[in-house]
């Protein structure tokens, strides 16, 4: 059986669990609906959830993962708190973990299944809010399903489709460095320091370059010239592999008010840790100055 068809057949025995669970004339006196909930498998999309890098949310059965919390929308969405505290027009109705009510033998899938109440006297409109993290405090992204009317039943079913936490919980930019606090806390760097690592490459450039933040050895540098075959020279720069990378070249003097850098041959993709361009310099340069530039 294809893995949608078993991810839906599951939900539908949880809101089976339900009916045993819930008595009708309890449920009619204070206009309860009792509702299963959980992500919906879509075809075409392997994962439930994935995290703000597109890696699937953490959690099993066994070890609950991160954190899914269902909130009354019956005045809409409104962004929760920089910590993550939902606004007061979005009252919480239910809270579970990714992992939890899925098939243990599916794995770590970003996936969730639960059972929770709802007095429809109260809240008619429901949303997930689906973080990258088991805890607010750890918590940096999310993501909002669409709201669900909930209808004057007594059981019902609440699919949220999968999808990724881009969202931010702190856009702000403290330090200026380029990067959001939210970013800085899914990188671990100093949402107070534009440099975390003192290495001279702020963090929104060691971000862009693919470098590491955290390590002041490792930052875009070029790291030696040498005669490779008489007359060519050989240029070696510290490098991300899978990264592709421009050698640039000018004539201009660098304190001049406009200065105008060339393409020095074709773009390098590394393959390492470093990265190499061989050149002849004394057919085409005088006194050269050369940068290397990251290709987007
Ligand atoms: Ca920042
Ligand atoms: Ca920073
Ligand atoms: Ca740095
Ligand atoms: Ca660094």
């Amino acid at each position: 059986m294809p893995r949608s068809k078993r991810l839906i057949l599951s939900t539908i025995k949880v809101c089976a669990v339900t009916f045993v669970c819930w008595s009708p004339a309890t449920a009619r006196a204070d206009l309860g609906v009792n509702i299963g909930y959980g992500s919906l498998y879509a075809p075409g999309q392997p994962f439930g959830f994935t995290d703000e890098f597109g890696v699937v949310l953490e959690g099993t059965a066994q070890q609950p993962g991160d954190l899914v919390q269902v909130l009354g929308a019956n005045l809409g969405i409104f962004a929760p708190d920089i910590d993550g505290t939902p606004h007061t027009n979005n009252p919480i109705i239910a809270t579970t973990r990714i992992g939890l009510g899925v098939d243990p033998s599916e794995g770590p899938i970003g996936m969730f299944s639960d059972l929770m109440s709802l007095n429809r006297a109260q809240t008619t409109q429901i949303f997930a809010r689906v973080f990258n993290a088991p805890t607010l405090e750890e918590a940096s992204f999310y993501v909002d399903s669409p709201i669900d009317v909930v209808p004057p039943l007594l059981y019902y079913a609440f699919f949220v489709p999968g999808a990724q936490t881009i969202q931010e919980l702190d856009p702000n930019d403290d330090d200026g460095d380029g990067l959001s606090n939210s970013w800085e806390k899914s990188y671990g760097t100093d949402p107070l320091n534009p440099d975390t690592d003192g290495d001279g490459v702020s963090d929104y450039h060691e971000v862009l370059y693919g470098t590491d933040p955290l390590d002041p050895e490792d930052f875009l540098r070029v790291l030696e010239w040498f005669v490779n075959v008489h007359p060519n020279l050989e240029i070696q720069w510290l490098a991300v592999s899978g990264r592709t990378y421009q050698v640039e070249y000018t004539l201009d003097d660098l304190a001049a008010d406009t200065v105008v850098f060339q393409d020095l041959q074709s773009p390098v993709t590394a393959t390492g840790h470093t990265a190499n361009l061989t050149f002849t310099n004394g057919a085409v340069f005088d006194v050269p100055t050369f940068r290397v530039r990251v290709l987007p």
